[in-house]
């Protein structure tokens, strides 16, 4: 109907339309135990209006290393509608509500499958320089948080924590989606946060989250990360 249209037209008011087309996926609505209930627009998944009521969505997030231990950074475009300009970790989206592949819950599978497809949309990562057995799945974070740029927006996840190092990976990243990246060190990411206090960068504030609390565990055992995987009830909030 017409008011529907104007309703739409204003919450995505400003936004970039091949962003806003990408508002129609399919997440996956979790319970707060993570489980699946039913399908919900990515839209729908990302007002504010909505998670303030308690909706809550699977999510993941991608940490892949390289040969000499250093971690791939992105900076999140300007065109995304949260957290635009943001450095975060190397892949942050969503598994779609698809029942075959990644909907799948054994062994992390379905967040497993969705890390390969945004790693190749997002950063242009060959589909066969990547395999879905390269990503450790570590543990989950269950957080919330609304974008500052823009309020109406914000995220409420259980986000599943996936690890992966690759010798080399082909990087041709997708403009829309990412705007910079870079490898960098234990000692050049906490540079990063001081900047980050300094008011020089923005970190999105789940890879912070992340990055205070477990990752230098995960970055001192890449070698042997099975030890440090958390059973798949551990959910930290
Ligand atoms: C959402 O990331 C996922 C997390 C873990 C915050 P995103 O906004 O980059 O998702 P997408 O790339 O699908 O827009
Ligand atoms: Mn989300």
């Amino acid at each position: 109907t017409t008011s529907e249209n104007i309703t739409i037209g204003d919450e995505f008011k400003g936004h970039n339309e091949t962003q806003i087309q990408l508002m129609k996926e399919e997440c996956i609505i979790v319970d707060n135990n993570d489980v699946a209930l039913k399908p919900g627009s990515k839209k729908e998944t990302h007002l504010m209006v909505n998670i303030n009521q308690g909706l809550l969505h699977r999510a993941f997030s991608i940490f892949l290393f390289n040969k000499e231990g250093k971690l791939l950074l992105q900076q999140r475009a300007l065109e995304k509608i949260t957290f635009p300009g943001y450095w975060t970790n190397t892949v942050c989206s969503h598994p779609l509500w698809i029942p075959e592949t990644e909907l799948k819950e054994e062994n992390a599978y379905g967040v497993r499958c969705a890390a390969k497809r945004k790693l190749n949309h997002e950063l242009g990562v060959p589909l066969n320089e990547v395999d879905i057995e390269d990503f450790t799945f570590m543990t989950k974070i269950h957080y919330k948080s609304e974008s500052k740029e823009d309020p109406k927006w914000g995220e409420h996840e259980i986000d599943h924590i996936l690890i992966a190092q690759k010798d080399h990976v082909t990087i041709n990243a997708e403009p829309n989606e990412v705007m910079d990246y870079k490898y960098v060190s234990k000692e050049e990411l906490q540079q990063m946060f001081e900047d980050e206090d300094n008011g020089k960068i923005k970190l999105t504030p789940w890879f912070r989250l992340i990055a205070v609390n477990h990752l230098n565990k995960w970055w001192d055992n890449l070698h042997d990360l099975k030890p440090l995987v958390e059973p798949t009830n551990t959910i930290h909030r």
